[in-house]
């Protein structure tokens, strides 16, 4: 079977990176702490409770792809102030971002922010990469997204565990399908994650157990000038980025992309001027 490496948050950040980049996967133990972990679950324990798995039913596309036992918080920053200050800023993303997606944009942000509480008697989820949803941009092409899957609980096999095909990154035949040993399972505690790139293949794993959820935080980044997955700045209105950090917010997408060389020219103002700088002084 195929193993996805193991590191731990306090390795250096240019190793994690390299691995990411070599295998298309690699898993950070420790990425955020048991405090942390447990502050994130309270605050979101209200909003998950009351979450309904059926109402996936609203988007077929939704429930083909998630299923109906799957448990959903979306715009997790607009939820939890300790998930949008200490996981959507976490210094490995900005490592990985750095290196992976700034070579073609000026800056990345939030692609979306979930999460994914995967019921009992949950299927496995497709194979999929995350790139997909940006169906127009063609093939080869460069890295636009870096996914992750951090652990709110202990994530084990029998327990939707994702599944991740280490290489897949690489691979020139799109449409190739893993093998059953090509695959691998990201059984992780509570507070580790596993990073992944948009063009790694990957799904959620079966949950076989009899009464267990899992609970994951799905986030994922891109380039700035690319729309993204989730529509943050609705998700996470004014009212409540203007109580966040000033770096959550650019990391939100409040803050303009400038203009770089061939990618992108001065994007997202309003009235001419950095959404951020009007957040700032009140006029927003
Ligand atoms: O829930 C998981 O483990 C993976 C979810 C996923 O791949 C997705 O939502 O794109
Ligand atoms: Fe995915």
């Amino acid at each position: 079977m195929a193993t996805i490496e193991e590191l731990s948050a306090r390795d250096e950040p240019a190793k994690i990176v390299e691995i990411l980049d070599r295998d298309g996967a690699v898993m950070v133990h420790g990425f955020i702490n048991d405090n942390t972990v447990e502050a994130i679950n309270a605050e979101i324990d209200a909003d998950m409770q009351a979450a309904d798995p059926t109402i996936e039913h609203i988007n077929p596309m939704i429930t083909a792809f998630f299923g109906d036992r799957t448990k959903h918080l979306s715009s997790v920053a607009a939820i939890s102030r300790t998930f949008a200050t200490e996981v959507l800023v976490h210094p490995i993303y900005r490592a990985a971002c750095d290196v992976m997606l700034l070579p073609n944009c000026a800056n990345y942000h939030l692609n979306l922010a979930h999460v994914i509480n995967r019921g009992p008697g949950s299927d496995a989820q497709m194979f999929h990469r995350d790139e997909d949803v940006w169906i127009h941009m063609p093939h080869p092409r460069p890295e636009m997204q870096v996914a992750s899957m951090l652990a709110l609980v202990d994530f084990t096999e029998d327990r939707s565990a994702t599944m991740i095909v280490p290489g897949s990154h690489r691979w020139a035949d799109r449409a190739r399908q893993p093998t059953p040993d090509e695959i691998a399972h990201a059984v992780m505690p509570a507070g580790s994650a596993v990073l992944y790139l948009g063009s790694t293949i990957h799904a959620g794993g079966a949950n076989t157990t009899a009464d267990v959820w899992r609970r994951g935080g799905h986030v994922s980044f891109c380039w700035g000038w690319l729309r993204t997955e989730e529509n943050n700045y609705l998700g996470t209105p004014p009212e409540i980025a203007r109580t966040l950090p000033r770096e959550v917010q650019e990391i939100l997408g409040y803050g303009v992309h400038d203009a770089i060389a061939d990618a992108g020219g001065y994007l997202g103002v309003v009235r001419q001027e950095d959404p951020i700088d009007l957040l700032a002084d009140g006029r927003l």
